[in-house]
């Protein structure tokens, strides 16, 4: 096999060494690693391929690691790994001990900042140029964020920051018109009238032609490049809205053309001020089946390269997303009845399920955009104003929403509901997007009720319940990849009864106390459990707020051991609420363990295995209730 360019690239220097000729090939080169790679290990393609000319030429044009790229979100960066000394390592990308599908600062010193939720990259750029003027430095200073991202609350407050500091950094907005699926909003349109004025565009391509013509072009060109943009600007941009916030805008240039790219970064790179470039990617770039369907292309599982398929799972795994499409399902049917319910997402309608309510409901759908604390705002709104909004964000996104669930919706003790899908792990996304804390961050808010369903069936049952719940916000938490339509045993279950759990198996041995789908785990224990002679009663408690204690405490005081098990941070989650309210309720012999993830980010990889690694399989749980039933 001919040799590629990339093999002779271990890292920017050696990609400094070609000439820009040769930049195309190089850029088709690392398209077929990431292609094949994220074929086999999943993860985000369309973004990835996207992105990769802009790649190319910002590490070509700066002096990385020592200037420094902000990614936001970070899902785009696969071929900034692939140039900076990982491309060995790229095939374990996602996989648990290998190269983690976003920046990842522990990973590689070009991974500047750990990343994984958007809209951040200006803030950190702003705060690193500032700190590097408080020391006299003169490093560059660049944040990379998609044209979705940008409307996120943070990063507009960022750019107001920025241009208020007037400070030396390049923000490069890459647009490809796509959040995961179609931008929404006044912002995303404004773009889009950048881009298709007529007039302007045509004399931009002629500024264009001046930027890529020119090697390094000298200050009088600049000025009159940009007195020529200026005065086209004024007459057909309606608002200028970067620059008025103090962003010198160039733009809008390919971002696919590497030449193009590299070029202008060389013209813009040493201009000592605050800078905004607007380049245009196609999303998918290059790979057809990615490029037609960059939605289903954003996030993938393993696909085949020739037909763009997904890889057929194994019949014995459960299907992927039953919770999710079990909402999607449910709430049209609830909707269907019930004109007051609306219903909101955060730029996820098809990661949430509410893609097919979004069709048949349009009026009563809101896509709020990567706008997670708007959204809940926006929820309260409606929900004062007499609807039933049912808010469906992932549980680490709605993180950025605490306080717009404090004050908006918990303080006014509104009818809001939300659903918390990809609550617990994850898997090969890894720390940024586990659910982890959700139980934490809305157990100790008052008002809200939290709850979570062991199967599709509880799930359907609760939305129910919550919709006909007039007393306040509630909250439903279910994880990814893994239901049971219907679990052992739940057609006999108790109806959804406010503050109440119920007993899924009677033991008289060992009490374990259980949320969620770790009720069907607790279950499968305690059927191992069994073979020892040790008869575990198991409670799915269903309310994470309130607590039922009183079903609990029973059961402790008959058995004396006591084990909570839940899928979420140890520290102020499920079990902590039960030792808070049980402790003068049970007798002080009693022994008692919280099964929990641990004080720590948990790292990526395989969902399962990290479930086992951390003691939340059915198999560590069997042997973690031995272990204290031999003492
Ligand atoms: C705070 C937050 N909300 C939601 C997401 C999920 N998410 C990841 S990428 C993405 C779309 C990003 O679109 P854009 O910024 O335009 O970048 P592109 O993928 O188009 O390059 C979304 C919604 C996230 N990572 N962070």
């Amino acid at each position: 096999m001919a040799e590629r360019l990339l093999d002779s690239i271990n890292s920017p220097a050696d990609l400094k060494k070609l000439s820009t000729d040769k930049l195309p090939i190089l850029a088709q080169e690392i398209r077929e690693v990431i292609i094949k790679t994220v074929a086999s290990s999943g993860g985000h393609l369309a973004s990835s391929l996207g992105a990769v000319e802009l790649i190319i030429g910002l590490h070509y044009c700066l002096n990385t690691p020592e200037d420094i790229i902000i990614w936001d979100v970070g899902h785009q960066a696969y071929a900034h790994k692939i140039l900076t000394g990982r491309k060995d390592r790229f095939d374990t990308l996602r996989k648990q001990g290998g190269l983690s599908g976003f920046p990842n600062k522990y990973e590689s010193e070009y991974d500047v900042f750990t990343t994984g939720h958007g809209s951040t990259s200006i803030s950190t750029a702003l705060g690193i140029a500032s700190a590097r003027d408080l020391e006299n430095k003169n490093y560059k200073v660049v944040a990379v964020i998609g044209d979705a991202s940008l409307g996120g609350g943070m990063a507009l407050e960022a750019l107001n920051h920025a241009g208020h500091l007037h400070k030396n950094m390049l923000v490069i907005l890459n647009d490809n018109e796509m959040s995961i699926s179609k931008s929404v909003g006044a912002l995303s349109k404004y773009l889009n009238r950048i881009i298709t004025a007529p007039v302007y565009n045509k004399i931009r391509k002629d500024v264009e032609g001046l930027l890529s013509r020119v090697p390094r072009f000298g200050f009088s060109v600049i000025r009159s490049a940009r007195r020529l943009e200026e005065g086209l600007k004024n007459l057909l941009v309606p608002g200028m809205l970067f620059e008025e916030l103090g962003f010198r805008y160039f733009g809008p240039i390919d971002g696919n053309d590497v030449v193009m790219v590299t070029n202008t970064l060389k013209n813009i790179i040493e201009l000592n001020k605050p800078i905004l470039l607007h380049v245009l990617t196609k999303k998918g770039k290059g790979y057809s089946f990615a490029e037609k369907g960059p939605e289903k292309f954003h996030g993938v599982a393993s696909f085949n390269v020739d037909t763009g398929e997904k890889v057929a799972i194994a019949k014995d795994i459960v299907p992927e997303e039953g919770f999710t499409k079990a909402f999607g399902n449910k709430i049209i049917e609830i909707a269907r009845e019930d004109k007051k319910i609306v219903a909101i997402t955060a730029a996820m309608p098809e990661g949430t399920g509410l893609d097919k309510f979004a069709d048949l409901f349009p009026d009563r759908f809101f896509d709020a955009g990567m706008a997670e604390q708007h959204a809940v705002g926006f929820a309260a709104g409606l929900g004062k104003a007499g609807f039933k909004p049912v808010v469906a964000i992932y549980s680490t996104f709605l993180q950025r929403s605490y306080d717009q669930i404090f004050h908006d919706v918990c303080l006014q003790n509104l009818n809001v509901i939300f659903m918390l899908d990809r609550a617990g792990l994850v898997g090969e996304d890894g720390p940024t997007h586990h659910g982890a804390f959700d139980m934490s961050y809305i157990r100790n808010l008052p008002n809200i009720v939290s709850i979570a369903p062991r199967d599709e069936e509880e799930l359907k049952n609760m939305l129910s319940w919550a919709v006909s719940y007039d007393k306040g916000p509630v909250a439903i938490r279910y994880p990814r990849g893994a239901s049971y339509a219907s679990a052992p045993g739940s057609k006999n279950s108790l109806p959804i009864n406010y503050g109440k759990g119920e007993i899924l198996k009677e033991g008289r041995d060992v009490t374990m106390v259980s949320i969620g789908y770790m009720s069907n785990i607790a279950l499968e224990a305690a059927s191992f459990l069994l073979k020892d002679r040790i008869d575990a009663e198991v409670i799915n408690a269903r309310f994470i707020k309130p607590i039922d204690i009183e079903l609990i405490a029973k059961s402790v005081l008959k058995t004396g051991r006591l084990f909570t098990i839940e899928e979420g941070a140890l520290s102020g989650g499920f079990g902590s609420g039960v030792l808070e309210l049980i402790i003068d309720k049970i007798k002080k012999d009693t022994i008692i363990k919280n099964i929990a993830l641990p004080d720590k980010f948990i790292e990526h990889g395989d969902r399962q295995a990290l479930l086992d690694k951390y003691g939340l399989s059915s198999k560590k749980i069997t042997e973690a209730v031995k272990k204290e039933w031999q003492k």
